[in-house]
């Protein structure tokens, strides 16, 4: 019901969404109005002066100066309004005030990180506190593609590019979770690059943060830090867990089988196997999957957290 007394627009849940519903259902009102209005106008005039007779002739009227100026005051009124109103609403969603909330946004082949002031990073949602405006500082991975942050609930949209930062901001009016996606078809994962951006009360958000921050990556078990980098570092945009196939093999009972390389050896999935994979993946590439893993984990990984990962895909059976 909700979404038909919007004009099928999802609900409005930012301080700047109502503003822009406002301006799309005046465009879409006055455009009914004119589309009604030129359609009775055509199919008066075609019966009105429809030709009578064989002997029926044009009347010749070369212009009329009072008609031509109204048809041209009207539209540059209307459009003059719309410009004016939508260029208000813009400033307004290109300004942040200035005591926000920053996260920083990194976007990657497939996946997503939200790093708060406090260090804490989040990969799949993102967590903020209700009534507080929140500034995203956005980029793209290094070498990665173009991907778009989009929360249709707070009418935000943003492209994010490799070594360019762009921005948004948003201030959520009411705690709930919130759909986002990444709208810029960017590959094979593209449609799994999705999330919630979770907005809580902010009692509830400092209770949170604090548990994030507890969280020592070297006190951790290494199948718990695995399992975490998994999230973080996007392995889950081209690996599942479940048994089903991605742009990669699952992990789910990988361990221990024998698996088929391109170039025909057949090796069994151990511990030096996994290793090798995520630190060499050029050099052992699955039969039946292309050849594009990322080949930067050896380089950006400490040994503890390759570990991790490895110990994470063991615990898979
Ligand atoms: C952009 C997609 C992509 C990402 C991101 C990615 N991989 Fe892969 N991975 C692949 C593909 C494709 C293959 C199969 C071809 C190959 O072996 O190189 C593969 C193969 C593997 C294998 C061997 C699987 C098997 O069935 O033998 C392991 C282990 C692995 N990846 C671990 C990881 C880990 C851990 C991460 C994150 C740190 C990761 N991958 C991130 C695409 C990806
Ligand atoms: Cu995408």
């Amino acid at each position: 019901m909700e979404y038909l007394t919007n004009f099928f627009l999802p609900s409005a849940e930012s301080t700047y969404a109502g503003g822009v519903d406002a301006l799309f259902h005046f465009i879409n009102i006055i455009s009914l109005i004119l589309v009604v209005g030129i359609t009775i106008a055509i199919v008066y005039f075609s019966i009105k002066y429809r030709r009578k007779s064989q002997e029926d002739t044009t009347p010749l009227i070369t212009h009329n100066t009072k008609l031509e100026i109204t048809w041209t005051v009207i539209p540059l009124i209307l459009i003059l309004i719309v410009f004016g109103w939508g260029f208000n609403d813009y400033v307004e969603m290109r300004t942040p005030p200035a005591n926000a909330y920053e996260v920083y946004v990194e976007s990657f082949s497939f996946g997503w990180n939200f790093e708060h002031p406090n260090g804490v990073v989040e990969s799949e949602n993102l967590t903020v506190p209700v009534n507080t405006p929140v500034r995203l500082i956005m980029r793209s991975r290094q070498d990665d593609v173009l991907h778009s942050f989009f929360v249709p609930q707070f009418r935000l949209k943003q492209d994010l590019m490799p070594n360019r930062n762009t921005y948004a901001w948003f201030e959520a009016v009411r705690p709930g979770d919130f759909v986002y996606f990444c709208t810029e078809y960017c590959g094979g994962g593209h449609s799994i690059m999705n999330g919630y951006v979770r907005v809580v009360e902010q009692d509830q958000f400092d209770e949170y943060m604090e548990e994030e921050m507890g969280r020592d990556l070297d006190a951790m078990p290494l199948a718990e830090v695995g399992e975490l980098l998994y999230r973080r570092e996007g392995c889950q945009g081209c690996h599942t867990t479940d048994g089903a196939s991605r742009v990669g093999p699952t992990f789910a009972g990988l361990f221990m089988t024998e698996r088929e390389m391109t170039d025909g050896r057949v090796l069994t999935a151990d511990e030096d196997y996994l290793l090798n994979a995520i630190v060499n993946p050029r050099d052992q590439v699955v039969a039946g999957y292309p050849n594009n893993m990322p080949a930067h984990y050896g380089d950006t990984l400490s040994e503890r957290e390759l570990q991790g990962l490895v110990e994470f895909i063991k615990e898979l059976q």
